[in-house]
């Protein structure tokens, strides 16, 4: 079945129970059934949303967003969500890349929107620019009352049914290392794993109210916020505010919700801010569940001491689409792990090396590659090269290094590329990051990367924030004194520097190439 058909008839089923609650109002399911069917009628009417035309969506989290991901995909077209708050240069590349024929907006995008386009090349000049929420004119732009008004006849849509292994939606990898890279999916990468994730593992109901801090042009927030509520007829907290903890406050108080996705600096920030959440507050929600970037040890032990509950660890990837290792089994232990594989999910670990060698053993590091459901496995828009050295005999090499306990489950040890060599001996930031987040309770957070010396040798230089009213000379001296009784001399940091934050991409992920810049 076709995935906006069954998220649709899902919704007219669970009517009573789905609810897309947002700005303190609320949608049911049969008037956001109305809203899409009508944009979709509305957009094919304008003759130019075709057939697998790619179409942004450029957009804060709003019902809005629901309806035209939705809309364009029962079009046919694809719908590839982009951050707001994406760079002009980079924005630029996504639409030349992409070859959009179209670009869905909000207010906050129109008037940046008009010069990126007019700076581009000739390919994306005929780009059709919708507004969905303002009736100012721009090429062909609409507005809310022109593409929202709804019609009886919805027949005429003529919904392709059998498209499950045809490519519904992009999301382009958030980058850390050169162009950000398109990763397609088909219609069925979602339905599983909601099925496989959310609903089997996650046990999520149509009871549940779902808060995800992660937005949805994100794959993390994507699945959290559209599909899995739309698929399972749970209802959803749409907040279109960046996360603050004052948002988040009001959130939790308003809406109550039962399940809350967030990404390890969000359960960090909370932790710091503890005063302003007492267990209480948090009695309703059910389910807490990280993913997006590695959850350290010490966010899960406080969490625990504090809350009383265990965060449920997960790593997942855009490639994936989403979440396909879960330690939902710590509800009962104290340590983070990443879990055993979502059912449906392969996972094997291969040397880094050389692919082609599985680790049978336990312990070993390497790296870690999966085998998703059938159907699901996605590609790189354009990137023949790319696709064979990250997709091999339909295992998609993750750039992760892993390795597996005796129990079963898996543990992390950082990125492939984050590694480097020290007088021809490599070094593992994740390794030395690790002693320190667990070892050293002054340190919040800390990030290792090498830097370049005058003579163009690798030197592994730590940075760190420290927690507020400690001493920096105190901080660095324990971490060397820690440090030196760990680990061999070549992996020690040759340089200690200290931090307010650590630069984050859009999806809370570090990223070590702008401290690399900023050196
Ligand atoms: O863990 C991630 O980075 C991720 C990426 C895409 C979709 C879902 C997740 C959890």
């Amino acid at each position: 079945m076709n995935l906006v058909e069954k998220i649709l008839k899902n919704l007219v089923i669970s009517d009573n129970q789905h609810q897309i609650l947002y700005d303190l109002n609320c949608l049911s399911g049969k008037e956001i059934t109305n809203k899409t069917l009508a944009l979709a009628m509305n957009l094919r009417a304008t003759g130019k949303f075709t057939n697998e035309q790619r179409v942004l969506l450029i957009m804060k989290d709003s019902p809005e967003f629901i309806y035209s991901f939705l809309a364009l995909i029962a079009i046919g077209c694809i719908p590839v969500p982009v951050n707001p708050l994406i760079k002009d240069a980079e924005l630029q590349y996504i639409l030349e890349d992409s070859k959009a024929i179209g670009v869905i907006i909000d207010d906050s995008q129109y008037l940046r929107l008009d010069a990126v386009i007019c700076d581009s090349s000739n390919i994306i000049t005929d780009c059709v620019l919708v507004n969905l929420f303002s009736k100012n004119e721009y090429f062909d732009s609409g507005y809310l009352s022109k593409y929202l008004e709804v019609s009886d006849d919805y027949s005429k849509l003529n919904f392709d049914y059998e498209q499950n292994n045809k490519i519904a939606f992009w999301q382009y990898t958030s980058g850390t290392n050169g162009n950000p890279k398109a990763v397609q999916h088909t219609h069925y990468t979602m339905l599983l794993n909601t099925h496989l994730f959310a609903k089997k593992t996650l046990k999520i109901r149509s009871t549940d109210t779902i808060l995800s801090i992660a937005k949805m042009f994100f794959g993390y927030g994507l699945g959290n916020s559209l599909f899995f509520p739309l698929l399972i007829g749970a209802s959803v907290v749409v907040d279109k505010e960046w996360f603050s903890i004052d948002n988040l406050k009001m959130n939790i108080c308003l809406y109550k919700p039962t399940i809350f996705f967030a990404t390890p600096k969000v359960y960090l920030d909370i932790l710091q801010n503890e005063e302003k959440f007492s267990p209480k507050e948090f009695s309703k929600i059910r389910l807490f569940v990280s993913a997006g970037a590695n959850l350290p040890n010490a966010i899960t032990k406080k969490w625990k001491e504090r809350y009383g509950k265990t965060i449920v660890n997960g790593i997942g990837s855009t490639e994936i689409g989403h979440i396909f290792l879960c330690d939902y089994r710590t509800i009962e232990t104290n340590e983070t792990t990443l879990g055993i594989p979502v059912e449906g999910y392969q996972v094997k670990i291969c040397q880094t090396d050389n692919p082609e060698r599985e680790i049978e053993g336990y312990d070993e590091i390497g790296e870690m590659c999966v085998y998703p459901p059938v159907n699901t496995l996605s590609s790189y828009w354009n990137m023949p090269k790319t696709n064979n050295e990250k997709y091999k005999d339909e295992w998609y090499l993750s750039g992760d290094l892993c390795s597996r306990t005796k129990q079963g489950t898996y543990l992390y040890h950082g990125r492939k590329d984050d590694l480097f060599k020290v007088n021809g001996r490599w070094v593992s930031p994740w390794e030395i990051e690790n002693i320190v987040l667990n070892k050293i309770p002054e340190v919040s957070e800390c990030t290792l990367t090498a830097h370049l010396d005058e003579n163009e040798f690798h030197v592994p230089i730590l940075y760190v924030v420290n927690k507020e009213g400690t001493e920096e000379k105190e901080v660095q001296d324990k971490i060397y004194k820690v440090l030196k009784c760990s680990l061999s001399s070549y992996k020690l940091p040759s340089k200690i520097l200290f931090i307010n934050e650590l630069p984050r991409n859009s999806n809370g992920k570090i990223s070590k190439r702008h401290l690399v810049e900023i050196m």
